[in-house]
């Protein structure tokens, strides 16, 4: 491992893995009433010790009142109602911050839909150990993709390319939705203006992480792409990633050579 940053299973023999402590699982919802009490009953039986907390936007096919239910009948399921849809990105700060009012120690982001399989998450935990930003990586070797058309892939491997490339990121899955954080990385400065929507808060976070020099590291995946329920991603979601990266692509590099002129 040269710098923070490292691709693998985020496992060092020579370091003995510390217990982060009590875990909130963030899954954010909009119309997922099918795909919630599965995740949910898989969730509570493969890591029993981990809460979680819905946050759903007033889904309009009733996922909050679906979320209530499961909190009723079980006291480490919360739910945080919000208003109405206003981004992956917003309900995920909500959902930080919620944890952050509380004593959890890490925050794992997982999507609604059945695409993070809750089997992995121990994997992620013990990888969190030893970092301060783990990131479930379909890119990395050992991660794999279920029903995903080619040119979804394209799309995904693409866009994480030109990240990649454009933000200096030594990460192959900028992205990815399953992570797991420790609370002493969600600083105000984190998360303060964080792009709010779709793909760019994953971009954003992942780049503020590294630039604030947490230890990053990522652990292979399998991703299942979701079998009910719409998929919330759209052309404008996508075009907002692209302008986005490259506007702070060239941030940074501005940033950096004004560094340099001044030295
Ligand atoms: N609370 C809330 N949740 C959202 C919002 N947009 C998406 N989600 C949830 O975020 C998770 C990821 O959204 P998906 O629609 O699966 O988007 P995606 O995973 O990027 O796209 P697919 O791969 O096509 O599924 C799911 O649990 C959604 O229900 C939103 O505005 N508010
Ligand atoms: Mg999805």
């Amino acid at each position: 491992m040269s710098g923070p940053c490292a691709s693998g299973t985020g496992e060092d023999p020579r370091e003995p893995a510390e217990s982060v402590g009590p875990v909130l699982v963030v899954i954010p919802t909009y119309n997922e009433a099918a795909n919630l009490p599965p995740l949910v009953e898989r969730l509570r039986r493969e890591v029993p010790e981990a809460d979680v907390l819905v946050v759903d936007d007033d889904s309009p096919d009733g996922t909050g009142r679906v979320a209530d239910r499961l909190a009723a009948a079980d006291p480490a399921v919360h739910v945080l109602h919000r208003a109405g849809k206003d981004g992956l990105g917003a309900a995920y700060l909500d959902g930080f911050r919620w944890g952050l009012e509380r004593s959890y120690r890490a925050l794992v982001q997982m999507d609604g839909d059945g695409s993070h399989l809750p089997e992995q998450l121990p994997r992620l935990l013990t990888a969190l150990g030893r970092a301060d930003l783990v990131i479930g990586s379909r890119w990395v070797p050992g991660g794999r993709i279920v029903r995903w058309p080619r040119r979804r892939q394209l799309l995904s491997r693409g866009g994480s390319g030109y990240s990649r490339l454009l933000l200096d990121l030594p990460l192959r899955d900028v992205t990815s939705g399953y992570r797991a954080l420790r609370r002493s990385a969600l600083t105000p400065e984190l998360m303060a203006d964080v792009a709010a929507r779709g793909y760019c808060f994953q971009v954003d976070l992942a780049h503020r992480a590294v630039r604030a020099g947490l230890r990053v590291v990522e652990v292979p995946i399998t991703f299942v792409e979701r079998t009910t329920g719409d998929s919330k991603m759209s052309r404008e979601i996508v075009a907002e990633a692209l302008w986005r990266v490259t506007a702070w692509g060239i941030a940074s590099r501005f940033r950096t050579l004004t560094r340099r002129g001044h030295t």
